[in-house]
């Protein structure tokens, strides 16, 4: 089961692929430590619906520079998955509209794992009228901030928080240090993805050195997950119907089912990933009913040939070859009969 958990949904994601450019990289590194050194109170910004990667670094630089005396206050739209509860510096996160007017007033404001400003959602408005620094490894990153430390080449924000604290001085406590991996080892779906790079093991390497326990962050994050997910993975693939000789699968989520499991939708982020590890499965499809009634969330993933962007786009959606999704009006029956049809009726079946 390790294998197949929080693998993540990285549709909405940007695989990372270009270079990143040394020397601007250099500056902007300097130029974060002039603004850090030069003012008191900086809010740290996580993108909505926050992964291990946004935490883990969030918490890791607010860690930092409260250790250099800095007011730093990690902030998120949305709430952070329990499975991360076990992290260190904690007491330093809080949600945007939970705090007070005049409780802290920042003056700079750090974007994490962000492509856009608009990724953080409502905790936007701490940021407006600071100075914005913008920490991040997708490619598809729109380079928003006054200062821009942006890597495509990096596994994860985790990396660039780590080397940052190394350029403000801060040394890698057994904290800041757990959480940094995390960020990493969650990005890289346990060092499994392509991503890893030789740099990334160097960098978890020297976060081992200073003490990590890297087997008690696996059990915390990989190994452990509620009884209402276990639940819910049950009743979804009681679902699961296989199509084109064992090459096409697909499950389906209803909102019955998260109720009756006692489950969120989130918990529901990652079941595709059971159907397309089935040997010999090239597409996946999931079928998510809405909460509120707008349609089916339809889920497409991709071993290695079929590029299932070009199926989700013809949908309304979007993503990548590998990983992809719709949103489309109707009812569950509807949904799935159609898209079904369509899978079916592809011509890559004939080629695989
Ligand atoms: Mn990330």
């Amino acid at each position: 089961m390790s294998v197949l958990m929080n693998s993540g949904d990285t549709e909405s994601s940007t695989e990372a692929t270009a270079a990143g450019n040394t020397e601007s990289r250099a500056v902007a590194l300097q130029k974060i430590r002039d603004i850090v050194a030069a003012h008191e109170s900086i809010v740290v910004l996580e993108h909505e619906k926050p992964d291990g990667d946004c935490i883990g670094s969030g918490l890791g630089l607010v860690l930092g520079l409260q250790m250099m005396g800095k007011k730093a206050l990690l902030v998120s739209q949305d709430p952070h998955p329990p499975v991360y509860d076990f992290l260190p510096g904690r007491a330093f996160h809080t949600r945007a509209g939970y705090l007070e007017p005049g409780d802290f007033s920042p003056e700079v404001a750090i974007f994490v794992d962000c492509t856009g400003p608009d990724r953080v959602g409502k905790a936007r408005e701490l940021a407006e009228g600071k100075v914005w620094v913008n920490i991040d490894h997708h490619i598809s990153n729109s380079n928003f901030g006054h200062i821009n430390l942006v890597d495509p080449e990096a596994s994860a924000s985790g990396e660039l928080v780590m080397e940052l604290l190394e350029t403000l001085g801060v040394p890698l406590t057994q904290d800041i240090g757990t959480c940094l991996y995390v960020a990493i080892v969650t990005d890289t779906g346990g060092f499994r993805y392509q991503n890893t790079s030789a740099k990334t093991m160097r960098l978890a390497a020297k976060l081992l050195d200073i003490g990590v326990k890297a087997s008690e962050v696996a059990d915390q994050v990989f190994e452990t997950r509620s009884l209402s997910s276990l639940l819910l993975l049950k009743a979804a693939l009681g679902t699961l119907k296989i199509y084109q000789n064992g090459r096409l699968a697909a499950v389906t989520v209803t909102r019955e089912m998260l109720r009756s499991a006692g489950a969120s939708p989130d918990e529901s982020d990652g079941i595709i990933n059971y159907p397309r590890s089935i040997a010999g499965v090239e597409v996946a499809v999931c079928f998510k009913e809405t909460e509120d009634g707008r349609g089916v969330h339809v889920s497409f993933r991709s071993r290695s040939r079929v590029d299932v962007a070009k199926i989700a786009s013809s949908l309304g959606g979007g993503g990548h070859p590998r990983a992809s999704g719709a949103l489309i009006p109707g009812s569950i029956e509807e949904v799935s009969g159609k898209v079904l049809g369509m899978l079916n009726n592809l011509d890559v079946w004939t080629d695989l």
